[in-house]
């Protein structure tokens, strides 16, 4: 704090001391978390986007199409309701609900929270819907092995150009709502090439959960991790 008049100039580097401490101990915890997935042989996949993107409606058609061949688990996180978790658990596999109150991502700290809630042993796949936010859940890193962002196309082309923090980490993009496509100016090779720039590996899905297109590639990256994960 200021000697002269009091006021909060000089504070920023304590702010900044104690973000970096919060993310080291958020970063420590993804590390644990890792480690239990790693001990029970499951794949665990965080999806991150917008609110609405269609995070939820991608899961509960995933689960359709996977569920006679791999166990799947959910974790829900919203800032309130268990409604996102109701959704899932109508499709038959377990599911957690993390409600954040007035926290805009999930962290590391209530991920393990919520694997002690999960009957582990039998899982092998474990999605994490983060909370409906473009910003904040990418900076908090979770232990999971794959980050999976969706970009819809109602949302407009510019968000990874404009929103970097959510595509920097992630491993896939997933364009979603594609059967809305037409009805927009959406422009899906602007959207990819800016979303490179900040991720230059990063893998693109172009999907709808409403008519299916490109859903069986999806499911084929999956599988595709999975099976990695096994060695
Ligand atoms: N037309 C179309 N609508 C979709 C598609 N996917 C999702 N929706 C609709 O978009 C709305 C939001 O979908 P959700 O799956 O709830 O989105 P979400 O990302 O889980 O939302 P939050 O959890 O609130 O962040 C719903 O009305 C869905 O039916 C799609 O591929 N095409
Ligand atoms: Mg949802």
């Amino acid at each position: 704090m200021c000697q002269d008049c009091g006021c909060s100039a000089g504070s920023g580097r304590k702010i900044v001391e104690v973000q970096e401490s919060v993310l080291a101990s958020n970063t420590s915890k993804a590390r644990a978390n890792r480690e239990i997935l790693k001990q029970h042989g499951i794949l665990g996949m965080n999806l991150m986007s917008s609110p609405g993107s269609g995070k939820t409606l991608l899961l509960e058609k995933t689960i359709a199409r996977l569920r006679d061949r791999l166990s799947v688990g959910v974790i829900e996180g919203d800032l309130e309701t268990e409604r996102d978790a109701e959704r899932i658990r109508s499709t038959g596999v377990p599911v957690y609900q993390i409600v954040t109150g007035q926290t805009c991502h999930l962290d590391a700290f209530m991920l393990h929270d919520a694997l002690h809630r999960f009957p582990l042993d039998t899982l092998d796949l474990l999605f994490v819907e983060n909370v409906g936010n473009l910003v904040c859940p990418a900076t908090y890193e979770l232990g999971t092995h794959l980050n999976v962002v969706l970009l819809s196309t109602t949302e407009g082309d510019d968000k990874p150009a404009k929103y970097p923090v959510a595509f920097k980490n992630a491993d896939l993009m997933i364009l979603s709502k594609m059967d809305l496509l037409p009805q927009t100016d959406f422009d899906a090779a602007r959207a990819i090439r800016d979303a490179r720039i900040i991720r230059p590996s990063l893998e693109v899905i172009r999907l709808s959960a409403r008519s299916d297109e490109g859903l069986s590639e999806w499911l084929d990256y999956i599988d595709g991790a999975v099976q990695r994960l096994r060695g």
